[in-house]
């Protein structure tokens, strides 16, 4: 589902007249098994604003935060308070171990900022895979209290409008890197011993680790799954090319995402701009692997 309760509008608001002729064609704006993909000019902000806001949903957002990366915290913050969720009740999740180190960032009100302590980790591979068991975790605590969960990378900032029209069941983005690309070329796990296994000739697409979400309890369902795959591979002396990555992507293979976001919103700084790309919502910063990582 994509919706998940009727759209209703005020009577008698103004917008601009759909076209039921005229739109993108230059992308593809609909999966095969009918999930809209969101691309600037498929959706009209004012009016889904005005069916979400009266609903008064509270949408979280989970970051984390370990070890060096702690100075992607600020500009994350800072960037999101301008462009995700603007006028909506949003509660951001840092996950850290140095928890003095969160900066102090003015947020809006009805904006609220939760740090919530994690041990070091001297593995970048442990951090990435662990934060599904954290995110499942923290699902089990919040119950009825958040409608929608996002969960996003750290180490990027946002450019440009991410609201409503993200909103939806089970939501996935496609990630930059692959997305004109053959399947067979997308670097999903290829050994037949992992649990993210997905054979040649199969996949949809290739989705991103650092960007996905839904409902609470999809992206609950979606977590716990791959923490225990991930965990039951490390049983077996096995870890999937790309950590949970690999994981997120088996598990939206079979349990398809209800909206797919474009690469418009996990884009990466140091690729230079396709045409289809209007717009430029979030993206990850350049980075230093070795100078950031614990290893
Ligand atoms: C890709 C994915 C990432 C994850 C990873 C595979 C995108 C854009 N990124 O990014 O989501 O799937 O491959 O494991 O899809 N972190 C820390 N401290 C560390 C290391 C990581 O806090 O020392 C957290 C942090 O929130 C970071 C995230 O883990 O944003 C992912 O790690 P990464 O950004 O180093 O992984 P990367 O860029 O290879």
């Amino acid at each position: 589902r994509t919706h998940d309760f009727p759209l209703v509008v005020p009577n008698h608001l103004q917008y601009k007249q759909p076209s039921i002729l005229q739109g993108r064609t230059d992308v593809v704006t609909v999966t095969p098994w009918l999930a809209p993909v969101v691309w600037e000019g498929t959706f009209n902000p004012v009016l889904l604003d005005s069916i979400y806001r009266p609903r008064n949903i509270t949408v979280a957002a989970t970051v984390f935060a370990v070890g060096k990366y702690i100075k992607f915290l600020k500009d994350f913050l800072e960037t999101s308070e301008q462009h995700f969720f603007v006028g909506f009740k949003v509660h951001v999740y840092v996950f850290t171990d140095r928890a003095q180190e969160v900066p102090q960032v003015k947020m809006a009100a009805g904006r609220q900022l939760m740090v919530r302590s994690v041990p070091s980790s001297k593995r970048w591979q442990e951090i990435s895979a662990r934060r599904m068991e954290m995110i499942q975790t923290l699902i089990e605590e919040l119950h009825n209290s958040t409608d929608y969960i996002f969960c996003l990378d750290v180490d990027s900032k946002f450019h440009g409008h991410w609201g409503a029209e993200s909103l939806g069941s089970l939501v996935a983005v496609i990630h930059p890197g692959y997305y004109r690309d053959d399947r067979s070329r997308f670097p999903y796990e290829r050994r037949p011993t992992s649990r993210a296994y997905i054979a040649p000739g199969e996949g949809d697409f290739y989705y991103c680790g650092g960007a996905f979400g839904g409902r609470l309890q999809e992206v609950h369902l979606l977590a716990k799954t791959c923490r225990a795959n991930f965990e039951a591979d490390a049983k077996d002396g096995i870890e999937a090319a790309w950590q949970e990555e690999s994981h997120l992507n088996r598990y939206m293979w079979t349990n398809k995402p209800s909206k797919v976001l474009s690469p418009e919103y996990l884009w990466q700084d140091f690729k230079s701009r396709n045409p289809e790309v209007h717009i430029v919502r979030f993206s990850g910063v350049i980075k230093n692997y070795a100078e950031i990582r614990p290893n």
